[in-house]
């Protein structure tokens, strides 16, 4: 009989329950896992439901809106504007931020990815929703410039996978950890305590597709993974992400000829995953620079990114920058 496991609401209580500093934090956080229900219930019963394929329309970054896109966000911008604990929420969803109240108890911005991966719902590959945290400080005004502060001032992460179960992953100062969803009560268990990159690499998450694309110095640099690890690569960021942190394994999207600044998103995929990554003992960086060091220009810029064992990006780092 396994001995019953801390519930996500019981984690929050004794970890933040009674730390001034983290007042609000919790509902946040239990706000973000509710909407994760919800958008989990939604991408379960995509193809039944015909909410699978695109809305028509073209999201700020250019790219085809999925209908559960449009909905992951809704639900995500609901909740946590409901919370009484944030400030402003930004999405990839929406060209602007949503500016929700500067209220005292409002001291948290969200910035997320509500749905990653969703080119992949209709295929029923695993999926994800991705969460930075910042704190504004007491009388902030609340302004678009709220969410342009770099990722090393972020308090939390939060990210969860849609796969073969559902994961629900939270980064603090205090550590990385990670929650399962129990589909017959509801709650989300503790199943990965203190989760860290293990010692020993043995993936890398690259879009080989691209090398014809690559200048030389990055080539040089995914031939040097490519002899060293065994390739897993799923096309969806966190499920790629999320397989390298439990099994050991670099995530690598590079730039390219055709997207200088590569594909990913700072704000709200690079920031929170390399605030994960490095409270996890790795390392997370653009090929040139630390990720939570870059000074944001906007809410959607992109940015290439490297997240993995502390060594083994350093050495993709060095060989790209040789
Ligand atoms: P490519 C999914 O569309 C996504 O934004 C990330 O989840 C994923 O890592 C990347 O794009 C995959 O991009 O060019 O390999 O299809």
């Amino acid at each position: 009989m396994t001995a019953s496991r801390q519930t996500l609401t019981q984690y929050v209580d004794s970890a933040w329950g009674d730390d001034p500093t983290h007042e609000g934090l919790g509902a946040v956080v239990t706000a973000i896992a509710e909407g994760t229900r919800l958008v989990q219930e939604k991408v379960q019963a995509a193809a039944i439901a015909d909410v699978l394929g695109t809305t028509g329309d073209v999201n700020v970054q250019g790219e085809v809106v999925q209908i559960l896109d449009e909905q992951s966000s809704d639900i995500f911008v609901d909740v946590l504007s409901g919370s009484g604990a944030v400030a402003a929420v930004g999405s990839e969803e929406i060209a602007e931020g949503v500016i929700v109240g500067d209220e005292d108890s409002q001291r948290y911005v969200v910035l997320m990815d509500p749905l990653d991966g969703s080119s992949n719902i209709d295929v029923a590959v695993s999926i994800g929703s991705i969460f930075g945290i910042w704190k504004r400080e007491p009388g902030e005004a609340v302004t678009a410039d709220s969410m342009l502060t770099p990722g090393s001032k972020q308090v939390a992460a939060v990210y969860a996978v849609y796969g073969s179960s559902t994961v629900f992953v939270v980064a603090t100062a205090a550590g990385v950890q990670g929650f399962t969803l129990d589909a017959s009560s509801g709650a989300f268990e503790l199943t990965h305590p203190d989760i860290t990159f293990p010692a020993k690499c043995q993936y890398y998450s690259v879009p080989d597709g691209y090398y014809k694309n690559w200048d030389e110095p990055t080539r040089s640099a995914a031939t040097m993974l490519r002899d060293g690890y065994s390739l897993r690569y799923v096309g969806s960021l966190v499920a790629d992400f999320h397989r390298n942190l439990l099994k050991g394994g670099i995530f690598w999207y590079p730039a390219d000829d055709k997207s200088p600044n590569g594909k990913l998103r700072l704000m709200y995929e690079a920031n929170p995953l390399g605030f994960v990554a490095e409270q996890a003992g790795g390392a997370a960086s653009s090929g040139r620079q630390r990720i939570l060091d870059i000074q944001p220009e906007a809410l959607h810029q992109r940015v290439p990114l490297m997240l993995g064992p502390a060594d083994v990006v350093e050495k993709t780092v060095s060989i790209l920058n040789s």
